[in-house]
């Protein structure tokens, strides 16, 4: 259970308080922010919402200019010192998908697990639902707090963004939040921010990536051998899990001097999370849930095992992946004599 609103109030009075999302932060990240922003103005706290990486999907830049959303960037960040005081969103100080700023992080509200366990906040709202927007919007519906119109259809957008559609770890809580929030949202402008997914410049690039396409027993996997942003990689690997065949997707690109990831999971007992911390564990890091997850390698470890770095991408996670039992799998010693083992491969 979370603690009290009235807990987090009492310890931001009197500070400087910045409210971090994830760097590149996505629309969840955003309309949490956004969320917590307007509840604690409503108690007198000024706080400014801050970020590292752009906002770079058309699709996330609709909804921060509809509302007007302030979002500052580190860059453009002046007045931060060590005594400020950061609660963190959508995600947790330590990990490799936040900037660390000077402030003092003092409170984490997320959805994610956690990986790092890093145990001094002062407040700590960490939570299993669909979204981060579930449990901002959580706090209005159990005090009792006037919602705007924007931050309800914020929170509803990054509520259906980060659970595909509800089609991705939701929970109960998740299901009665959207029953809070749809009268009170515009649901026309979510329609309008969904429509935006993939941006016409995009195109080449998505027709591309889908040719390169390698799937092994359901795990797919696709190099994009061009630049793209964190965004895109992770609306390919959503995509490419909407084929078939495919119930686990491994999605990655070149990133300066590593390798950039994104990794989605539709099968139960294959959690996305675990198993990129687990098959990157040596090469680099990663984490996340247990159906969307995301990691980082050094080019160098991966080249120091072969040149060949797609086949060491993809034993890196067939070798984890096959330890585990799971719908539709075929373990590799035990396959029967009269089942021809093909690689998959689409074009
Ligand atoms: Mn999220």
């Amino acid at each position: 259970m979370s603690q009290k609103l009235s807990e987090l109030i009492d310890l931001l009075k009197g500070h400087r308080v910045y409210i971090q999302t994830h760097n590149f932060p996505d629309p969840d990240a955003i309309a949490s922010a956004y969320g917590l922003q307007v509840l604690l103005g409503k108690f007198k706290i000024k706080t400014v919402i801050c970020h590292h990486g752009n906002i770079e999907r058309a699709m996330t830049a609709n909804m921060v200019s509809e509302f007007q959303i302030d979002m500052t960037a580190d860059s453009e960040l002046k007045y931060m010192t060590s005594e400020d005081y950061i609660i963190t969103v959508d995600s947790q100080k330590g990990n490799a998908n936040i900037l660390d700023l000077i402030g003092n992080e003092v409170a984490v509200i997320d959805h994610h697990p956690v990986f790092c366990v890093v145990d001094d906040y002062k407040y700590r709202d960490i939570r299993m639902v669909g979204s981060c927007s579930t449990i901002i919007a959580d706090y209005y519906r159990q005090y009792k707090i006037d919602m705007p119109s924007s931050v309800a259809t914020a929170l509803l957008y990054g509520l259906k963004c980060d659970t595909r559609d509800f089609t991705r770890g939701v929970t109960q809580l998740d299901v009665d939040i959207y029953s809070y929030l749809f009268p009170k949202a515009d649901n026309r402008l979510i329609r309008h921010f969904q429509s935006g997914e993939i941006e016409y410049n995009e195109l080449n690039a998505f027709v591309d990536s889908m040719r390169n396409i390698e799937v092994y027993d359901g795990v797919a996997f696709a190099f994009l051998n061009f630049y793209c942003t964190d965004a895109f990689i992770a609306t390919i690997s959503d995509f490419i899990l909407n084929v078939d065949v495919v119930n686990f997707s491994v999605v990655y690109t070149r990133r300066n001097d590593g390798f950039k990831f994104s990794v989605r999971s539709e099968i139960e007992e294959l959690n996305a999370g675990q198993i990129v911390s687990d098959a990157l564990k040596d090469v680099g890091s990663g984490g996340g849930h247990k159906s969307m997850a995301g990691g980082y390698a050094s080019e160098s470890k991966i080249l120091d095992i072969s040149i060949d770095y797609n086949k060491v991408i993809q034993n890196l996670f067939l070798n984890i992946i096959d330890t585990i039992p799971h719908r539709g799998y075929t373990p590799r010693n035990e396959v029967p004599e009269d089942v021809e083992v093909k690689v998959e491969k689409v074009d």
